[in-house]
């Protein structure tokens, strides 16, 4: 993408023209997730509008803890009607609103987001998979509206590209545009190294010890090409509740050679009883992380989706596996 396509007009005047918004984003944030949820709700109060942020959690992760104080538990009976202006960002899929799907039935909805698969929903939508981050499209938002852009703004903003970037790693050809945008962030005053540490630092050794155990699981099949690690009941007791070994483990078994896709079991925290799926694939291959999901009801991106599935990991792991051969190089 040379540049970004401008938000379409109809977005740009459901956020100018509104009395009253409420901004949420997918349940289980993550950080693009949380800080376009945060970015959007500050440009909407500099414009002076009644904001509400809503989103489902949890929010185990250290660089998704803020926006908790940010969030409203329960909106006001009066302002569920056409008036309120619902803001989605970086979801797809009505239903990964969770619970906060309920709000948003009476709303008039503007859609902002970068996912590649989905649902159509909501009246106006400004959505571009080719935007590495939810946070750029924000971005655009600001530039498009002439709002100024705060050094708070500028962060949320950055931290979101961060995040859906894996620190710079995922840039592909054409991100030129994307690049002269980090470099205004940092003119207003994000400093990379900070944010770095922010978003990657302060692990407790727990999480890293779980991670050798996360890759010690790991198992092979179709030549190596897929491969599979899983969460059990017991870690949780010997490693605390902590979500953050993922990240890691998907940078190091995406490297792995040969390997074309790698899944990742989780118990699910928001289903009991079902098992959550992550997919990452490898850069080179063809294999497309949001198209599988959505085989399942899921979602996400060429590279990087996820589902829910009822059952155990015994019982999900082959029918992943039966429908995975088809995707394979
Ligand atoms: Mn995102």
């Amino acid at each position: 993408m040379k540049s970004f396509p401008l938000p379409p007009e109809n977005v740009i005047s459901s956020l100018k023209n509104c009395k009253r918004a409420v901004v949420c984003g997918h349940g289980s944030p993550d950080g693009d997730c949380v800080n376009s949820v945060a970015a959007m709700g500050l440009l909407l109060k500099t414009l002076g509008k009644e904001v509400y942020l809503v989103n489902d959690g949890p929010f185990f992760r250290p660089e998704v803890e803020f926006i908790q104080e940010m969030l409203t538990d329960s909106l006001p009976q009066e302002i569920l009607n056409k008036d309120t202006l619902g803001v989605v960002v970086d979801c797809s899929t009505p239903s990964r609103l969770g619970s906060k799907w309920d709000y948003f039935k009476d709303f008039t909805i503007t859609v902002v987001d970068h996912h590649s698969s989905g649902e159509e929903f909501g009246e106006n939508r400004y959505i571009v998979p080719e935007s590495i981050s939810t946070t750029l499209l924000v971005y655009q938002l600001y530039k498009a509206m002439d709002v100024p852009l705060t050094e708070q703004a500028a962060r949320y903003i950055f931290r979101g590209f961060a995040t859906d970037s894996g620190y710079f790693k995922f840039l592909h050809e054409d991100t030129g545009s994307t690049l002269r945008i980090i470099a205004d962030l940092v003119d207003h005053g994000v400093v990379p190294n900070d944010e770095y540490h922010f978003i990657s630092g302060g692990k407790p050794l727990s999480v890293v010890r779980f991670l050798g155990e996360l890759i010690n699981r790991v198992e092979s099949f179709y030549n190596g090409k897929v491969l599979i690690s899983h969460e059990e009941e017991a870690d949780f007791e010997k490693y605390g509740d902590n979500a953050r070994a993922s990240d890691d483990l998907y940078a190091s078994l995406t490297l792995v050679k040969g390997a074309q896709v790698v899944f990742f079991f989780k118990i699910s925290k928001m289903r009991p009883g079902a098992i959550e799926v992550g997919i990452r694939s490898n850069h080179s291959c063809s294999f497309d992380a949001g198209k599988f999901a959505s085989l399942f009801g899921g979602g996400g991106h060429a590279k990087a989706a996820g589902l829910t599935l009822e059952g155990t990991y015994e019982e999900v792991k082959p029918i992943i596996l039966s429908k995975v051969k088809e995707f394979l190089d």
